[in-house]
């Protein structure tokens, strides 16, 4: 197949999915064409079938706001047209769907028909589509879409719940390549963080409010009080100053790192014995997951899709959001026994596998297949080799 894909080409974890997917997909022989403003993070154009179309943004001074998502509409078609894809698939339905929506009413002029699969990650529908401002734009933008996926359940139900959806939404899960994530020999890194043993607890994320950064520094200030430790604080955004103060007031700077935004992600997870994710809202956890590959437990809160990776007491602990007390106990509890400790890492590489790559790429593979077969039988005349 010929696959377009749009996502924000960030650090964040609908840009990382995007981009993976991207890539296995080429690797799987499919020619990939990502459509975006900047080249992904993640993507090394290495591969003869992937390309990157950049969209560049005018910058004309009559607009205050530059109109990004006409410009993405006007590559998509340019796209479409002229490298004749076959499906095209929107990570993030803002403004990704509603641009995605413009450009296949634009190729119904030149007849040609696109078929449109939206991917919904989470702050899209959780955060961003709850703006009252948004909600018929991203209503409508899923109702016109051939295929929508979401990544977790929970994530599904929401927008069932909070949008007057007509679509199926299908669930299919975020990944993880075992190749990249899992446990590399890293006792020099070790040595040099925790010089006296101490266990690592890691947490990486954007530093948004929605990841309650705060909460982490918390439970790891009640953790280190009975276990020799240290934390690792991996990226960075709006919180992290926050963070640090709290690390003064609460004592903890000794034993706390920045490591402010890293590539080598699976590095970092390889010195760690424990993950804490204590999100206000979490569509599925990708960091999480991350983690877990590389056998990691993780102690998260119960919220949105976490309790569809995170086992509670097997893999690690959930508990509600803000429970600072709960989380920091559960962390201590795990990692004041070895035997524990290790057996609690078995079991998170054991869930963590059942999000191969090699297990959910085919679910997107057949789900591409299913729209553009509906299609086909929708619009008869319009579609490549009809
Ligand atoms: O978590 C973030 O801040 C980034 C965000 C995004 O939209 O890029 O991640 C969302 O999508 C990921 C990939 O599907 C999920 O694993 C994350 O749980 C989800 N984040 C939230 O729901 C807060």
């Amino acid at each position: 197949m010929k696959i377009g894909i749009v996502c924000y080409p960030t650090f964040g974890g609908s840009g990382v999915v995007a981009t993976e997917l991207g890539k296995a997909l080429a690797d799987r022989g499919h020619q990939v064409h990502f459509v975006t403003y900047n080249q992904p993070a993640r993507l090394d154009l290495f591969s003869e079938n992937l390309f990157y179309h950049e969209v560049s943004v005018s910058n004309y001074p009559l607009f205050d706001f530059q109109p990004y998502e006409l410009a993405l509409a006007s590559r998509l078609v340019d796209v479409v047209r002229h490298e004749k894809l076959d499906v095209l698939h929107v990570h993030y339905a803002i403004p990704h769907a509603s641009a995605a929506f413009m450009a296949k009413q634009i190729l119904l002029t030149y007849g040609i028909y696109i078929p449109v699969v939206t991917t919904l990650h989470g702050t899209d529908i959780t955060l961003v589509g709850k703006d009252r401002t948004f909600k018929p734009v991203v209503t409508f933008s899923i109702n016109q879409s051939d295929g929508v996926t979401a990544v977790s359940e929970n994530l599904m139900h929401d927008t069932y719940e909070f949008f007057d959806i007509e679509n199926d939404i299908k669930v299919i899960p975020n990944f993880i390549d075992l190749n990249r994530f899992s446990l590399k020999a890293k006792d020099h890194f070790k040595k040099a963080i925790a010089p006296s043993g101490e266990k690592i607890l890691v947490h990486t994320s954007n530093f948004r409010k929605v990841k309650r950064t705060e909460d982490v520094v918390k439970i790891f200030a009640e953790v280190v009080r009975k276990i020799p430790s240290k934390l690792l604080m991996v990226g960075d955004g709006p919180e992290r100053s926050a963070c640090e103060q709290l690390c003064r007031d609460l004592n903890v700077t000794d034993n706390v790192r920045f490591l402010g935004k890293q590539d080598a992600i699976e590095e970092i997870l390889s010195v760690a014995d424990l993950f804490l994710m204590p999100s206000q809202s979490e569509s599925f956890g990708l960091a999480a997951l991350e983690a877990m590959a590389c056998k990691v437990p993780v102690i998260s809160t119960n919220a949105g899709g976490l309790p569809e990776l995170n086992v509670d007491g097997l893999t690690g602990f959930l508990k509600d959001v803000g429970d600072v007390a709960g989380m920091g106990e559960s962390a201590i509890y795990i990692l004041e026994d070895e035997a524990r400790l290790a057996m609690f890492k078995e079991n998170a590489l054991a869930r963590a596998k059942e999000f191969d790559l090699a297990t959910i790429l085919p679910l997107y593979e057949n789900y591409y297949l299913e729209v553009i077969d509906k299609c086909r039988s929708k619009c008869p005349g319009k579609m490549k080799n009809n």
